[in-house]
């Protein structure tokens, strides 16, 4: 059965990278009161046990629904490549893991918004504009938010300038071309699923930029401002991430099963 074989290397693929490590030949190991450390570790192996789950259950799903699972696994499995390194380099430094953090983000998060239009597409006619226009914000959202935590900007333009795209992604999914698609056109399983995902845009994804004030713009101890912010990014990725992936599973199974 080729589509098991190719499950199967996906997943042998996914258990070569449980090994990787930025710093192997370094003695240090996770401290037991390392909290940032441990969910750092334990969203690794959550990202990992999800990636598996997403990848075998697209045998389960109608054709149309495929490729919307495999790219929630492709999310989780970028996601924990990355955490692996991020949590080295929390590990063995204590420092924060921006440019890993950002990397990961620019590769996951237009995936994620592309979950909008592939819903989209399975239901309809949805336009390359919705496309482009959820790409576009989402990159602009993410080069602001790295050129704050990274220097390259003040802290606080940043912020304001992230979080106008921000609000541009959620117009488009609410009021713009792809809202009035999401809402009218698509079966009742499925526009429930799609005003779930875009809660998510709004709720999930106001995690961020509040653990961006708390890292940055708050004036507290650099050493605690630095530990909150990567516990509140570490708690927004299993929502925005995981449980994304699973609401779109959920809505795979069930409108695959009801035909
Ligand atoms: C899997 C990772 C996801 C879904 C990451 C999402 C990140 C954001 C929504 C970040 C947003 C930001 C702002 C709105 C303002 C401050 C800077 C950011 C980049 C933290």
């Amino acid at each position: 059965m080729p589509q098991n074989k190719k499950v199967l290397a996906a997943l042998l693929a996914l258990g070569s990278f449980v090994s990787t490590s930025a710093f192997a030949e370094s003695g240090k190991v996770l401290d037991q009161n390392d909290f940032v450390g441990i969910s750092f570790w334990i969203i690794s192996m959550a990202l990992v046990a999800a990636t598996a789950f997403f990848f075998l259950e697209t045998q389960r799903v109608a054709g149309k629904w495929k490729t919307s699972l495999t790219v929630s696994g492709l999310v989780t499995l970028v996601a924990a490549t990355h955490y692996f390194y991020m949590r080295e380099v929390w590990i063995q430094t204590a420092s924060t893991p921006t440019v890993y953090r950002y990397i990961d983000w620019l590769i996951t998060v237009p995936l994620l918004i592309t979950e909008f239009y592939l819903i989209l597409r399975a239901i309809g006619k949805a336009s390359a504009g919705i496309f482009w226009r959820l790409i576009g914000g989402t990159t602009a959202m993410l080069v602001l938010g790295y050129m704050g935590e990274a220097g390259y900007m003040g802290v606080w333009p940043a912020f304001i300038l992230s979080t106008l795209a921000w609000f541009f992604v959620i117009y488009e999914i609410y009021a713009g071309e792809a809202g009035k698609m999401g809402t009218t056109q698509a079966p009742p399983a499925v526009q429930a699923a799609y005003k779930t995902m875009r809660a998510i845009v709004v709720f999930g994804w106001a995690v961020y930029p509040i653990g961006y004030f708390a890292g940055y713009l708050t004036g507290g101890n650099p050493a605690d401002s630095m530990s909150t912010l990567n516990i509140v990014y570490n708690f927004a990725d299993v929502v925005n991430k995981i449980g994304f992936g699973v609401i779109i599973w959920n809505v795979a199974v069930t409108s695959s099963e009801s035909h």
